[in-house]
């Protein structure tokens, strides 16, 4: 039997003892403060990345892993497995995919698929958990992906960012060209379109913009529909919490996870900001 190993990179944020409960293997990116590149959570926990946030004042910026991280991880793997499921935050945000595959075509003893989120933090991690279960089910690679892609039709992830300036300033903010000016005064609810975050709807205030979320998550949840949510905080548990309660109580055959954006993720959102996103437990 073809064994399979599912691999991710750190902004899936799926905790370590979680990891390795379902044998996943993760590839950190990197944040950069001055001339000082951190590998997250293997060099800085997210702790130590909003303290140091606080402290210092150029803001830190975010790279994709070095190919030779993947190609060695890749590597060591293909010593007991014969196929690879890499599981990549969006490529419209980040070259770590690009990356992922061209290591993936460097190295030669094993097939390496590379699966586009095109999501990121533990929206993406609902794939790897979901891809990592199969895997251990003993699902073929090509079963495993066939499901990620239907699970796309199935995730849902909102956010918004605390002050968009991040956002905007490291270039991963589209669509909004028109609206730049005026949208970096308020909270607009964003998400994924096609890979890359756009505005999904303009509000100003964040209680404004958490619920049109809420009332999108109604329109999935309100048939009593089994789901698995995530409540995604920037160095906010307090509020995590208080949402994750509300949703626990509302929908009682949800799942509601406490998730959290990390040192690369909350470069570019800031401390503060808040997502939820969902998905059909019956894919996950
Ligand atoms: C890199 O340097 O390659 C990493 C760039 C990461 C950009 C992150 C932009 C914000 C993504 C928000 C995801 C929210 C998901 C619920």
């Amino acid at each position: 039997m073809s064994k399979i190993a599912i691999v991710t990179d750190s902004t899936a944020y799926i905790p370590k003892d979680l990891r390795k409960q379902h044998n996943i293997t993760m590839v950190p990116l990197n944040v950069i403060f001055g001339d000082e590149a951190f590998q997250e959570e293997k060099e800085i926990t997210t702790e130590a990345f909003y303290a140091k946030m606080k402290e210092t004042e150029q803001l830190p910026t975010t790279s994709q892993p070095a190919i030779g991280l993947f190609e060695e991880t890749f590597q060591k793997l293909a010593d007991d497995h014969d196929q690879i499921i890499v599981i990549t935050l969006s490529s419209g945000i980040s070259g770590t995919h690009q990356t992922a595959l061209a290591a993936g075509n460097m190295t030669g003893d094993v097939e390496v698929h590379v699966f586009d989120s095109e999501v990121s933090c533990m929206i993406q991690g609902f794939y790897v958990l979901s891809a990592a279960k199969m895997a251990k089910q003993g699902y073929k690679a090509r079963a495993i992906l066939d499901h990620l892609y239907e699970m796309k039709n199935h995730i849902r992830a909102y956010f918004m960012a605390d002050d968009l300036n991040h956002l905007h300033r490291g270039g991963r903010l589209n669509g909004a060209q028109l609206f730049v000016g005026s949208l970096l005064q308020i909270k607009p609810v964003l998400h994924f379109d096609n890979k890359v975050i756009v505005p999904y709807e303009k509000v100003r205030t964040e209680k404004k913009a958490l619920a049109k979320i809420c009332s999108l998550l109604d329109q999935d949840a309100k048939d009593g529909a089994p789901l698995d949510i995530a409540v995604i905080h920037a160095n906010r548990p307090e509020k995590a919490e208080e949402i994750a309660e509300k949703l626990r109580t509302k929908y009682p055959n949800a799942t509601v996870y406490i998730s959290y954006f990390g040192p690369v993720i909350g470069t570019h959102l800031g401390e503060g900001s808040l997502g939820i996103g969902w998905v059909d437990s019956t894919f996950s």
